[in-house]
C-alpha cells in the first residue's frame, strides 16, 4: 500500500470512529438527557424545614421525591447515605423517630422528603393518628411529588402497609423505587434471592417499579438509587393549579 493510500485509510478509520462516537453519544444523550437543565447532586442537600402537616410545607411547585416506609426501615439513614451527610436526617434505634415531614432542598425547587414512618404499634394513639394523617395528606395532595422511594427491611419486605403504599403509588401513576434496606445483614446469596422474590411479587402490578438492595452501612446500591432519584428530580417541572383555600382543610375525618 502506497504512503498516500495508507494515510487515507487511517483517515477513514478515524472518521468512522469519530462518526460512530458522535452517533453513540447522540443516542445516549437523547436517552438520558434531563428534561430540565438542572443537574442534580444529592450531596448538595440542605435541611429546609420540618412540617407537622402539608400546610407548613414550601409551595407545591417543582419536584419532590419522598422516602416512605415502616418505622425503623432506614429512611433517614438512606437519606444520609445518599446525600453523603451523616447528620442530615436524624437516625434512631427507637422506631418512630421521624414524626414530622422533613424537607431537604437539593437544588432550586427540587426537594427530598423524609416522611414519618408507619406501622409502629408502640406509639401513643393520638400521636400516631396525627402523623399518619400528615403522611396520608402529603401523599394524597402533594402535586409536586414525582417519585416515591419505598424503603423496606430486606428481611421482611412487602408487609400489608407497604403493599397499600405501593398500590396507591401505582394507581397514582407515581414511579416507585423499592429499596430493600439493611442488606448488609444478609449473605450475598440470600440478598439476591430476596431481591428476585420482591421483583417477582411486584411484576404482576405491571408498573414503573424498580427494586434495589441497599445498605446505608456499606453503601450497597447507593449509585443505582442515586441515578433513579436524580432522574426523577431532573425532569421538567409542571405548572400546577394551586389548591383552593378550603381544599386543604379537611383531608381526613378523624375517627
Ligand atoms: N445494619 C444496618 N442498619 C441500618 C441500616 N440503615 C439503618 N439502620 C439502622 O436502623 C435503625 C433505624 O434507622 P432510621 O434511619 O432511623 O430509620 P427510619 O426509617 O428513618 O425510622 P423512623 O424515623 O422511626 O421512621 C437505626 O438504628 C439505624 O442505624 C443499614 O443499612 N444497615
Ligand atoms: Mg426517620
Amino acid at each position: 500500500m502506497g504512503k498516500k493510500n495508507r494515510n487515507f485509510t487511517i483517515f477513514r478509520i478515524f472518521l468512522i470512529i469519530f462518526v460512530e462516537e458522535k452517533r453513540y453519544n447522540g443516542e445516549n444523550f437523547k436517552r438520558v438527557k434531563p428534561l430540565s437543565s438542572t443537574k442534580i447532586h444529592l450531596t448538595k442537600a440542605a435541611f429546609t424545614l420540618s412540617a407537622p402537616d402539608i400546610r407548613r410545607l414550601p409551595a407545591d411547585s417543582g419536584i419532590e421525591v419522598a422516602f416512605a416506609g415502616r418505622s425503623n426501615a432506614g429512611k433517614s439513614s438512606a437519606l444520609n447515605t445518599l446525600t453523603n451527610q451523616r447528620g442530615l436526617a436524624r437516625i434512631s434505634k427507637t422506631p418512630g423517630r421521624t414524626q414530622l415531614i422533613n424537607v431537604f432542598e437539593v437544588a432550586e425547587d427540587r426537594r427530598l422528603i423524609d416522611l414519618p414512618g408507619y406501622g409502629f404499634a408502640q406509639v401513643p394513639l393520638a400521636m400516631k393518628k396525627k402523623w399518619q394523617k400528615a403522611l396520608g395528606e402529603y401523599l394524597e395532595k402533594r402535586q409536586c411529588l414525582k417519585g416515591l422511594v419505598v424503603l423496606m427491611d430486606i428481611r421482611h419486605p412487602l408487609k400489608d402497609l407497604d403493599m397499600d403504599l405501593i398500590h396507591w403509588a401505582v394507581d397514582s401513576d407515581l414511579p416507585v423505587l423499592a429499596l430493600l434496606t439493611k442488606c448488609d445483614k444478609l449473605s450475598q446469596g440470600k440478598r439476591s434471592a430476596e431481591v428476585l422474590a420482591v421483583k417477582k411479587a411486584l411484576s404482576s402490578l405491571n408498573a414503573d417499579i424498580q427494586v434495589q438492595a441497599f445498605s446505608s452501612l456499606k453503601y450497597t446500591g447507593k449509585e443505582q438509587a442515586d441515578a433513579v432519584i436524580c432522574g426523577w428530580l431532573e425532569q421538567e417541572a409542571e405548572d400546577y393549579e394551586l389548591p383552593a383555600e378550603g381544599d386543604l382543610d379537611i383531608p381526613f375525618e378523624d375517627e
